[in-house]
């Protein structure tokens, strides 16, 4: 019964969407409306493109097409200087803990963002080398909840979608999970992730047995 695991990065594996939120509120400020953390939630999982279109319908504002190329491009580099800042302390707790529990049972993972960053913010934090795989943003035409990234994922492991387990904190995310025919484990509000096969509140209450569990 071999098995592999996809995880999610912002929300799972680090915490960018604080530094998402920051730039994102910038450009709302600049366009002349405010921006909340509740407003950022809408944003989790979700395309750059996407996050845009959202954040214009909060503000009722309409652009151009280039205004909009702009404003991505300008929002991106506010969020990159956060990035390059980030280092190894930026971990979620349990994420390290949990691959080495995945390392110990031989069992290898990928990863499966919505962000075009991705390998940039898992360098930052030194956890590049230790996924087989890289699924991010650049290598998807279609964005969660759409299976895609995920069924990348599965191809990479070498594995049938059935045989894959997500870590997700996104109900885009959880949904794209689900539509694979994988096993979805929601990190983070239970009643927000219901959908999820499985609910943990962070990656620290994830332990070996029930990873063992999985397995058989
Ligand atoms: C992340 C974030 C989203 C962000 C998306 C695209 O996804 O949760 O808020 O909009 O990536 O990011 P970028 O602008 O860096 O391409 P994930 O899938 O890792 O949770
Ligand atoms: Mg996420």
């Amino acid at each position: 019964n071999k098995i592999g695991v996809i995880f999610d990065l912002d929300g799972v594996i680090v915490d960018t969407a604080k530094y998402h939120f920051l730039a994102w509120k910038n450009l709302a400020n600049h366009l002349g409306f405010e921006f909340t953390e509740a407003h950022n939630e809408l944003l989790k999982g979700v395309s750059r493109v996407r996050s845009l279109e959202i954040l214009l319908d909060i503000g009722k504002v309409e652009l151009s097409e280039e205004k909009k190329q702009e404003f991505l491009v300008s929002k991106n580099e506010e969020y990159l200087k956060y990035i390059t800042k980030m280092g190894p302390e930026e971990i979620l707790p349990g994420a390290k803990e949990l691959l080495d529990t995945l390392d110990s049972l031989g069992i290898h993972y990928v990863l499966g963002s919505a962000s075009k960053n991705a390998p940039l913010i898992l360098k930052q934090v030194n956890l590049f080398e230790r996924f087989s795989g890289i699924v991010d943003g650049n290598s998807v035409s279609k964005a969660k909840p759409d299976p895609e990234v995920f069924l990348i994922g599965a191809k990479k492991l070498n594995l049938k979608p059935e045989q894959c387990i997500v870590f997700e904190d996104a109900i885009a995310g959880v949904k794209a999970a689900n539509t694979a025919n994988m096993i979805s484990i929601g990190i983070g509000d239970k009643q927000t992730l219901h959908k999820a096969d499985y609910n943990f509140n962070d990656l620290t209450e994830v332990n070996s047995s029930f990873i063992k569990e999985l397995i058989n």
